[in-house]
């Protein structure tokens, strides 16, 4: 054999061999390090749905409740129900039932804050000679005590119901709030000529649209109390 030939066949077969070994152990080595990696990224997914879990949950719960406050804002009251509990001889009469006059709104002091203008008509009693309820038109009455006739006091019919919306001095409208007191003057005892024959309940109405525009009273289930002649309630 020729030694330079046998010379360079020995380090061809050497260099070859070393590459083989040499990529054996890079084989190895990236076999290692993919599983690293693969172990990593695995780490790094759990961790990253996580955040972006928790990242998630926090932004639905901030949209959410966004969403809620903004749908669970309460609406405001505006309509109060006066409901006639009076019953006997005195519904055979011109004017039967409770004989309102006026209907204040009024702030925990007592001060007028609007006053009740007819928004929903259940006025009843085929007899009833004051049942056109020109008095409760917003405005603020004349006389505590007027002269008894249709245009200053409303009958409301035994068993009968008016609704009303509180307007201010500027013909605003005025919710009805906690903390402010409603005072219900009907033609009663404090009158000089008046009686404790009638009696009255007032209601809130959760539900303006319901009573004002369809002349349903299902909302209106919260009693404040009642009675006869004047009374001041609380909402
Ligand atoms: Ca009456
Ligand atoms: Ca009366």
């Amino acid at each position: 054999m020729n030694f330079r030939y046998f010379r360079s066949s020995f380090l061809v077969g050497f260099t070859a061999l070393g590459l083989v070994v040499g990529c054996g152990d890079d084989v190895k080595k990236t076999s290692t390090n993919n599983s690293t990696n693969n172990a990593n990224n695995t780490t790094n997914n759990q961790t990253n749905n996580a955040t972006n879990n928790q990242t998630n949950s926090a932004t639905n719960n901030t949209t959410n409740n966004v969403t809620n406050n903004g749908t669970n804002t309460a609406v405001p009251n505006y309509v109060a129900l006066i409901t006639d509990r009076t019953s006997g001889d005195v519904c055979n009469g011109p004017d039967p039932g409770s004989d309102i006059i006026y209907v204040a709104l009024e702030d925990n002091t007592g001060k007028v804050l609007g006053y009740g203008n007819l928004k929903y008509n259940g006025i009843t009693g085929d007899s009833n000679e004051f049942d056109i309820g020109a008095n409760l038109d917003g405005t603020a009455p004349s006389e505590a005590c007027p002269e008894f006739s249709a245009d200053n006091v409303t009958s409301l019919g035994c068993g009968g119901s008016i609704g009303l919306m509180f307007l201010d001095a500027d013909a605003n409208l005025v919710a009805i709030e906690p903390g402010m007191q409603i005072r219900v003057s009907e033609f009663g005892e404090q009158c000089p000529t008046g009686s404790n024959d009638d009696e009255f309940e007032i209601f809130i109405c959760t539900d303006t649209n319901a009573v004002v525009n369809n002349n349903v009273l299902t909302s209106c289930a919260q009693s404040l109390g009642g009675g006869s002649g004047e009374i001041t309630v609380k909402p």
